[in-house]
């Protein structure tokens, strides 16, 4: 049953963008063959082809009922999101010996990660989340000639990760502290830029405030193992808190700069713009993630009798506090319980509510609350290029109870 309901899952998401729209998720899906799911590319084989929705080469997806419940994601089924071709593989070969240049900073210089592994050791568990993740939500609400671009994800772009590596603010002191008048931490992605285009276009470079120094950490360590290659490795620049865009894989250049970087990632992309314009340097960064949650079982269909509503709950910055569930689409709300160990405020919870089911049909949704108050709005305000989705009505689920 749950091989079908899976199977059923991938197609549909990868089917064409007005299937999905019209159907949505939680609805009923058109039956489908497995061969209609796209394989895993080459550099991502070692993956778990049944946890992931293939979108593209660049972007793959957790399947909705694969997050499980015990707060870390596995490597194999993690998101993927990849702006431009990942590096050789040759990178990782030797992964100590991997050079960062380090700028903005009293006294600059080149460290490899051995050096740097001498400097300092953090773990932190973040939330790893696109940007976009959601977006799908976003574009459900879209009418009539209205369009959106990029990947329609539903919240298969986020994970809970464990990253252990040398805190920046170590490497910083260790090089004479900050440069004067630096005000943001800019790192840039090792990966080779294609021939004759302008290398600010494809850059994957990201400028995040200096308030984050405390925070960022150069990971080389992904849920106890050396961060692979296509999640960042030999190195990676953490941004807790951050939308994804922000933690740089095989970090190649970390500044402190006194301005953003001009690269087109973050002067006009990642911007909060409205629907039908383009980003442009005065639009809100996407930066900090904001609270979000959403049920990860039951899905599509259950047994009557007792039943246990789980999911996973965040605050972005801050400590997720509390999380409602409701069966009735958000008329009614209970408190859930949190699961398992609290792995600090960049982490995810996870959640649950135990609840008896009588046979018939039932929306459930969830709504989390963080530590400063802020709530889960019902619908997130749109816009143009659909970041940052934390309304709680979009990843309702369709339960029917038989
Ligand atoms: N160097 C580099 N870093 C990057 C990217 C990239 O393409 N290149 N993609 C960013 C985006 S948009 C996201 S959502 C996350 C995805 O991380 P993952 O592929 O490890 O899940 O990495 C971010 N860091
Ligand atoms: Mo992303």
């Amino acid at each position: 049953m749950t091989e079908m309901l899976t199977m059923k899952r991938r197609t549909f998401l990868t089917g064409s963008a007005g299937a999905v729209v019209a159907a949505g998720f939680a609805g009923t899906a058109p039956l489908a063959r497995a061969q209609d799911a796209k394989p895993l590319p080459d550099y991502v084989a070692w993956k778990d082809a049944d946890a992931l929705i293939v979108h593209s080469d660049k972007t793959l997806e957790t399947k909705r009922g694969a997050i499980g419940t015990s707060i870390i994601t596995p490597e194999e089924k993690l998101y993927i999101r990849n702006n431009v071709n990942t590096p050789p593989e040759s990178i990782v070969a030797d992964r100590d010996a991997w050079a960062v240049e380090f700028a903005g900073v009293k006294e600059p210089k080149t460290l490899t990660v051995a050096e740097l592994k001498t400097l300092g050791l953090a773990t932190v568990a973040t939330v790893l989340q696109c940007s976009g993740n959601g977006r799908k939500y976003f574009m459900d609400q879209l009418t009539g000639d209205q369009k959106m671009s990029g990947t329609p994800w539903t919240v298969g772009a986020a994970g809970c990760v464990l990253w252990s590596g040398v805190p920046l603010k170590a490497v910083v002191d260790a090089l004479g502290g900050p440069a004067d008048g630096v005000r943001f931490i800019t790192g840039t992605g090792g990966e080779e830029l294609p021939a004759g285009l302008d290398p600010k276009d494809l850059v994957v470079e990201r400028s995040v405030p200096m308030s984050n120094l405390e925070n960022v950490i150069l990971a080389w360590e992904m849920n106890g193992n050396p961060t692979s290659l296509a999640h960042g490795g030999p190195l990676r620049m953490i941004v807790p808190g951050y939308s994804g865009v922000n933690n740089i894989k095989y970090v190649k250049t970390l500044a402190l700069t006194e301005a953003e970087t001009d690269a087109k990632i973050q002067r006009t992309n990642y911007r909060m713009h409205a629907l039908g314009e383009q980003g442009s340097p005065d639009d809100p960064p996407v930066w900090e993630q904001p609270v979000r949650s959403w049920i990860t079982t039951p899905l599509e269909s259950a047994a009557a009798g007792p039943a246990q509503v789980a999911g996973v709950a965040f605050g972005g910055m801050n400590a997720c506090e509390s999380v409602e569930v409701s069966v009735d689409g958000g008329q009614n709300w209970q408190k859930a319980n949190f699961v398992g160990p609290d792995l600090g405020r960049f982490a995810w919870r996870n959640f649950v509510l135990s609840v008896e089911l009588a046979p018939g049909s039932y929306t459930l949704v969830s709504r989390a609350t963080d530590t400063e108050g802020n709530v889960q709005p019902e619908e997130s305000e749109m816009n143009g290029s659909g970041y940052s989705h934390n309304g709680w009505r979009g990843p309702a689920v369709a339960l029917t109870v038989s």
